[in-house]
């Protein structure tokens, strides 16, 4: 296949980019890639197996638990401890931090966060659904045992991010800081192809991405916001249009790919917003703005906010600058009263 770069090739070839880059991203990198192929085989035949639908218990933000659900975390858990480059994960499915084992992973200097499948209620309908994951170093020493401290760094301490899309073809995005690569899962030889190097979101777009049924209880200013997308077109001349699909990774990239803003405001049943800072905001926030893009809670900068819990909630605003920028100003010009 002609320049079939793999992303195990690209890791290592861009591990060029740190100077003291000693191989132990590239190594946890490929304790995500295997576990993105297992969980992918289980998600294109989630409709065969019995393994769809909820098992009965909820996780700590008290969501129904689907099978997928335990099933992603359980795989990306186990390949992440197995390298050994890991000294502990969080994850949507957890209520705690998982430590792992100090002897296998004596020298781990990362921690992971994750959301293992973001928008799993979509599965038993066969809509996108996602892996979402957030690399930090670990702050305190090597050779102890992690802290919560580990997992309450600002989203600007990301060493990588990115995500996992199961949708029409798989795809794994991600950044450590020198922009937003796209690799393609080709199952017929079980390896991801760089297919999108370099990504940009276009500065405008034409795509607002909310759910609207909770528009009752929007902030003023976002409720003026979509009024304006429906009553004006941008400037080259397309009129707005909504897409919502309800699950972040799939609304994320296609509106990184076309242009776009994804909105998750404050809600009558989330009144901080539903998204999770640590494991879902950080890791978006960070590849937008690899890309070129803007990720906000309104008023701060994502990555600026310092976390204070790990499954904490705040409104999230992602996409093209121009849109998050224009959201902004009107929230800021239509203040809570
Ligand atoms: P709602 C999935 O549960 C999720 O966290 C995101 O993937 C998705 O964008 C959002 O929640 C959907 O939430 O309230 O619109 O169904």
């Amino acid at each position: 296949m002609p320049n079939m770069r793999t992303l195990g090739e690209f890791v290592v070839e861009k591990q060029q980019d740190f100077p003291h880059a000693t191989g132990e991203l590239s190594s946890l990198f490929a304790s995500i890639r295997l576990a993105a192929k297992v969980v992918n085989r289980e998600i294109n035949k989630a409709g065969l197996a019995d393994i769809t639908g909820a098992v009965g218990s909820e996780n700590v933000q008290g969501e129904a638990q689907q099978k997928l659900d335990l099933y992603a975390n359980d795989k990306f858990k186990a390949a992440l401890e197995a390298r050994g480059q890991v000294c502990g994960i969080a994850s949507e499915e957890e209520d705690e931090a998982v430590y792992f084992d100090r002897d296998s992973n004596a020298n781990a200097k990362y921690v992971v966060l994750m959301d293992p499948l973001d928008g799993s209620s979509n599965i038993d309908v066969n809509v996108s659904v996602g892996t979402i994951f957030s690399i930090y170093r670990r702050i305190s020493p090597v050779g102890t045992p992690p802290t919560e401290e580990d997992f309450l760094q600002p989203g600007t301490e990301q060493v990588a991010a990115g995500y996992v899309i199961y949708g029409s073809s798989t795809m794994l995005v991600y950044t450590t800081g020198n922009g937003v690569h796209g690799f393609t899962y080709d199952p017929s030889i079980g390896v991801f192809c760089l297919s999108h190097e370099s990504m940009m979101i276009p500065k405008d777009g034409n795509i607002y991405s909310v759910n609207e049924g909770n528009y009752i209880k929007f902030p003023v200013g976002v409720k003026k916001y979509i009024k304006y997308c429906q009553e004006n077109e941008p400037e080259d001349g397309r009129p707005y249009t909504s897409r919502y699909i309800g699950s972040l990774v799939a609304d994320f990239h296609r509106n990184l790919l076309k242009g776009g803003l994804y909105l998750y405001p404050s809600t009558a049943s989330y009144p901080n917003g539903k998204l999770r800072l640590l494991y879902e905001c950080n890791p978006m926030a960070f590849l937008i703005e690899q890309a070129g893009g803007l990720a906000s809670d309104g008023n701060t900068r994502i990555m600026e906010l310092k976390p204070t819990e790990l499954h904490q909630r705040v409104p999230f605003f992602v996409g093209s600058s121009n849109m998050v920028e224009k959201l902004e100003q009107f929230l800021k010009d239509f203040p809570e009263q």
